[in-house]
């Protein structure tokens, strides 16, 4: 209870950036700095001029999440978050538009989704694109319990912690923006896939594949970019699975081969900050997430996913254990980090 009263107290203060004692300030992360707003003549220098993320913040952005419930496709709990991220993204300033259709999962039964999308500083020329899944997987067929394996999850690492650390990033971009406008997507459906199970007719494995980012898969076909306009954004970020403690994020084969400058570019931002261990200089295994989607539409991308472990993922992944208990603050405070020292490390123009 008390624990609770001071994790909301400290959160409040960095959200409203009122007061200097605050367990996360509204000043730059880098100690003894002058003039953070100065224009950074450097990548170094971009660090300091970043704002700081704070890991409290972070962790009440997912326990809002949580606190839901499951969020998985169709539910109440799933509709509510998806009307709480709307208001936020609002309230940060954001122009938001709503991506809603219906898709099919392997077994052909249909799937309801809602992409949320928020658009900061529209007239800038040159953006970024973060984005990070909400909805949460219904089964936790990687339960170490069979009895669990038709249960839903809730997706606090699995979900939450992505749209957490954009959450964070959307509050910093709504009191100093960088010089990069900003796009935040929030997809639907990327978690009720399956995998082929093995020895499966070659012939529907396409259908397995394509059942996971479903919503993903229908907002590049609908993108609010006219590609021949050359209205892209510059490049795009995916975090997924990015609150674990002990997280290790190698370099996803996929995002590999769509944007290695970028790769470079986040993990070179990591090293500076000192995260070195998180962020290792390893190439990693080949995931089907939501970058691959963006990247197929000409918009380099890449996945910052907690993958790299000697088992693969987080041992809580799609189990039960995947929950607010099993949450980090650090690890999430340093991935918002990182994407702030990128973001604010941008130029209007390349
Ligand atoms: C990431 C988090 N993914 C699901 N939850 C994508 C994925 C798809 C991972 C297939 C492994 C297999
Ligand atoms: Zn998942």
């Amino acid at each position: 209870m008390f624990k609770t009263s001071i994790t909301i107290l400290s959160c409040l203060l960095a959200a409203f950036a009122s007061a200097a004692t605050a367990a996360c300030s509204s000043k730059s992360a880098a100690s003894g700095s002058a003039d953070n707003a100065a224009a950074p003549a450097d990548s170094a220098a971009a660090t300091a001029a970043a704002p700081a993320a704070c890991g409290d913040s972070i962790y009440a952005y997912v326990e809002a999440q949580t606190s839901l419930g499951p969020r998985t496709p169709g539910s109440d709990a799933h509709s509510r978050c998806a009307e709480m991220l709307r208001q936020r993204l609002r309230r940060a300033g954001a122009e938001v538009s709503t991506d809603s259709g219906t898709g099919t999962l392997a077994d052909g039964s249909a799937i309801p989704f809602a992409n949320i999308f928020g658009r900061f500083n529209s007239g800038a020329g040159r953006r970024v694109l973060l984005l990070a899944h909400y909805d949460t997987r219904p089964w936790a067929d990687e339960d170490p319990d069979p009895a669990n394996h038709s249960k839903a999850i809730d997706g606090a690492n699995d979900g939450a912690s992505g749209v957490a650390v954009l959450l964070e990033v959307a509050r910093h971009v709504a009191s100093r923006a960088p010089e990069v406008g900003v796009d935040i997507l929030f997809t639907d459906a990327e978690d009720s896939g399956l995998s082929a199970p093995e020895g499966a007719d070659p012939s529907t494995v396409a259908r397995y594949e394509d059942s996971w980012c479903v919503g993903t898969q229908h907002w590049v076909r609908n993108m609010p970019y006219d590609a021949a306009r050359g209205q892209l954004p510059s490049y795009a970020i995916l975090v997924d699975m990015v609150g674990a403690g002990g997280a290790v994020f190698a370099k996803e084969y996929f995002s590999m081969r769509s944007a290695p400058h970028i790769v470079s570019k986040v993990w070179d931002a990591a090293a500076r900050r000192g995260y070195g261990q998180m962020f290792v200089q390893r190439h990693g295994g080949a995931i089907n997430d939501d970058h691959i989607h963006i990247a197929s539409v000409g918009i380099p991308a890449i996945d910052i996913i907690d993958a790299g472990r000697p088992g693969g993922f987080t041992p809580t992944w799609h189990t039960m254990a995947d929950n607010i208990a099993n949450i980090d603050r650090g690890t999430l405070q340093a991935v918002a980090q990182v994407l702030l020292d990128v973001l604010y490390s941008e130029k209007a123009r390349p």
